[in-house]
């Protein structure tokens, strides 16, 4: 089919030659077309199969039919329910209760009343929802056509179809605008007069469609959940431009008959404003991005569209070498991996997450939830909301060292919105000052525990998010930013600084009552005192809020009361396998699951800096032991914490094995969707994240260079990650050996970079670049 993929990126080259390689060290050739692609030898049979796009906002799953073209379509503020606000108003009351049960040792007792009176009313939030789907069916076109091929563009950031039925050559390209707000498809035939088809949209939401000339209108409204009435109205327009022929209306759709081309835009919008404000107008925001890219005709806003894309995209640039295996169709390769030899599937998979995320989270848009914006249900799993005792963040982990850092503001606006609805609950909930949020939010940023306590009673969720938010300012160093959200830290800490309690064991400060998520360390019992993931996270949220306060010039007795409460938090302690306790008393051995996926308690060691095998390792030590004890194996998400987790402790080859598992056929859908199972978005991002951090890994002022390099990928190089403290690395190696680092910084100053045991201490000048050779270090 002369379809199959030969040699290696020009701009690998270009890459190479940047950091003083001559282009035969990356690059087998140059080749004509992106090697940065997903692609397939037949349509897609189920939603796994379908290929994403998106711009943030809007997006949809292309499945690539001959006879019938779908396009299933998210907008991500699109989701059941309507303002609600869910705190118990016996929790007050009851709080001192469960806390004294707790320290009494009374967990079992202590959860049931928790679950009694704790627990958020309704139980569980609201449901990230479909808006439903495009079809386009090509009635004169049977299935029998030749050379069939559908891809994705990870490059330009669209999909197309193509295929020869009879003596017409068909082609349809499909994009999500970043720029001009809508889905652009365009489908094209060889011969004029060649295309026929009807376009039509159904909606399993409640909603009435209306056709007029060349536009479907979609209007409806999302449904209620739990008790909550569902609020948000929602408009749906497909607008029909033709090339030659003629159009007509048919029954619930648009007729095209014998045009040469269609251009069809969709544009999607709700009336959600913000968690507590409905009042948006969809019909008349979808009318104005119809026509304003009406005008614009499909090369224009495909041009406009890739450009934007590629400005993040191709930030960075990854080549881990390449084999034949790369050749073949991408669900093969999958298909197969655990037992080839194919390291351009371990970059193609890192490609796809920054892809993802771009596609999923941009400036103005809602946050990635479990699925980034990509959703065919009204019932989704988990209510594809965001799940922030690990999921949400995970999803962000590639953002700062894979040069995404843009693509994290619509995080920072959901931190910003929880410390406003989160400062009820603290208030009312716990009677406490500043802010908290729990296991889970949503769409309306509820933030009191649901699902029950096992599952829902951790308040450390909004403390971890705010790590993000820090580490915002660690890599880009951009005072403004850092004021701008020094009040979400300083709310946060006040929580706990208000809520923590004296552990009458070991006088320490702790949580109560809280879970390590979502683990029991007895039977059907999870309810603790500080268990050891709040308390590194509260460590990294003190220090972090105090150094703000400090570098900003603020708030220096409140920083001082931090830095105080944070030294009389429970220690880390290792327990009597030898491993990182999870909980205050070593219950580990005895707990339930073993094998649990969350592996809470290694926070320190991953995503924290805090436990590390140069300051702290005997901790290093014990946390190995307690991965080694939990195994590799686990759920998408879990298995991609795992790979950073050994990343972290330097071990490469090990990393690369759970990788592989992650990158095989039971963790990943044809489509390269990580597979929890079901699909979540997270284990990609986590993945991508965990790629990054095989290669370099930095802390305060110290950058290291392939610490876990495994020997899959003797060869390769990568250009534009980003360290700590401003600063951009490129890298290539040859056998396992480094050939040559570029690091420029944003921001001057010395740098301990490393190699192994080696040092080479640099002075970054802003703006100009210092090149590292393997002799540079000592
Ligand atoms: C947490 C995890 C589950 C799942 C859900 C969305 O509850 O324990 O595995 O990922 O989030």
């Amino acid at each position: 089919m002369g379809l199959t993929r030969r040699g290696l990126l020009k701009r690998s080259a270009v890459a190479a030659a940047a950091i003083g390689l001559p282009p035969a060290a990356v690059s087998g050739g140059l080749a004509e077309e992106s090697e940065d692609r997903l692609w397939y030898r037949a349509p897609a049979r189920v939603w796994t199969e379908a290929l994403p796009i998106g711009n943030g906002r809007i997006g949809a799953m292309v499945f690539g039919g001959i006879g019938q073209e779908r396009l299933q379509l998210n907008e991500d503020s699109f989701w059941a329910g309507g303002p609600y606000d869910p705190v118990n108003p016996d929790a007050l009351a009851t709080l001192p209760e469960v806390r004294r049960l707790i320290f009494a040792g009374r967990l079992a007792e202590a959860q049931v009343l928790a679950n009694a009176r704790l627990m958020a009313k309704p139980l569980s939030q609201m449901a990230y929802q479909t808006i439903g789907d495009l079809f386009i069916d090509l009635p004169t076109l049977s299935d029998t056509v030749r050379d069939y091929e559908r891809a994705l563009d990870l490059d330009a950031a669209v999909a197309t179809t193509r295929f020869t039925a009879g003596s017409v050559r068909h082609e349809r390209q499909i994009l999500a605008s970043p720029t001009h707000q809508v889905i652009a498809i365009r489908l094209t035939a060889s011969r004029a007069g060649a295309l026929d088809c009807d376009i039509g949209l159904r909606s399993p939401q409640s909603a009435t469609l209306a056709i007029a000339d060349d536009m479907l209108t979609l209007s409806g409204i999302g449904p209620a959940q739990d008790g909550i009435a569902g609020a948000l109205r929602f408009v749906a327009r497909v607008r029909v431009l033709r090339d030659g022929g003629t159009i007509e209306p048919r029954a619930g759709a648009i007729g095209v008959r014998g045009a040469k081309a269609v251009t069809i835009l969709i544009a999607m919008a709700t009336s959600y404003r913000r968690f507590d404000d409905v009042t948006g107008d969809p019909a008349s925001i979808t009318e104005a991005q119809i026509d304003a890219a009406s005008g614009l005709g499909f090369a224009r806003l495909a041009a406009d569209s890739a450009a934007e894309h590629r400005r993040l995209y191709r930030a960075v640039r990854l080549d881990l070498g390449r084999t034949a295996v790369a050749d073949l169709p991408t669900d093969e390769r999958i298909r197969t991996s655990e037992t080839s030899d194919d390291p351009a599937l371990a970059a193609l998979y890192f490609n796809y997450g920054r892809y993802l995320l771009i596609g999923s989270s941009r400036p103005g848009s809602q946050a990635a939830n479990l699925q980034g914006i990509w959703n065919d249900r009204v019932r989704p799993p988990w209510g594809s909301k965001y799940t922030i005792n690990i999921n949400t963040q995970m999803n962000y982990w590639p953002a700062e060292p894979t040069a995404l850092a843009e693509c994290t503001a619509p995080l920072i606006a959901l931190v910003r919105d929880l410390a406003e609805t989160g400062a009820r609950t603290a208030r009312e909930m716990y009677g406490a000052r500043g802010w908290v949020a729990h296991h889970n939010t949503d769409l309306w940023r509820a933030t009191a525990p649901i699902d029950g306590a096992s599952w829902g009673l951790w308040p450390t969720g909004g403390a971890w998010l705010c790590t993000h938010l820090w580490d915002r300012w660690d890599y880009g160093r951009d005072r403004a930013y850092l004021a701008s959200i020094y009040p979400l830290l300083r709310g946060a800490a006040q929580f706990f600084v208000d809520v923590l309690q004296r552990d009458p064991k070991t006088g320490h400060l702790v949580t109560n009552p809280s879970i390590s998520p979502e683990n029991e360390h007895h039977k059907g019992v999870s309810v603790c005192a500080g268990p050891a993931m709040d308390m590194q996270i509260l460590r990294d949220l003190f220090a972090q809020t105090a150094a703000a306060a400090a570098i900003l010039g603020v708030d220096a007795a409140f920083a001082r009361e931090l830095t105080a409460t944070r030294a009389r938090l429970a220690p880390d302690r290792i327990g009597s396998a030898g491993q990182l306790q999870e909980w205050q008393e070593d219950w580990d051995a005895g707990a339930p699951e073993q094998q649990h996926r969350h592996v809470s308690h290694l926070y320190g060691l991953y995503p924290s800096l805090q436990i590390n095998p140069d300051e702290t390792p005997t901790l290093a030590a014990a946390a190995r032991r307690s991965l080694e004890i939990r195994g590799d194996k686990a759920t998408g998400w879990a298995t991609a914490w795992r790979i950073n987790l050994w990343a972290r402790l330097r071990q490469g080859d090990h990393a690369h094995d759970i990788l592989k598992f992650l990158l095989g056929p039971e963790r990943t859908y044809p489509n390269m969707f990580d597979a929890h199972p079901p699909f979540q978005i997270d284990g990609n991002f986590g993945g991508t994240a965990a790629i990054a951090e095989m290669l370099m890994q930095s802390r305060g002022d110290e950058i290291l260079l392939l610490p876990a390099l495994p020997s899959a990928w003797a060869s390769g190089s990568i250009t534009g990650l980003r360290a700590r403290g401003a600063c951009t690395v490129d890298l290539a190696w040859r056998q396992g050996r480094l050939t040559g680092a570029t690091l420029s910084g944003a921001v001057a100053g010395r740098r301990t970079v490393r190699l192994g045991d080696r040092r080479a201490t640099v002075r970054l000048v802003t703006g100009r670049a210092v090149r590292l050779t393997a002799a540079s270090f000592r």
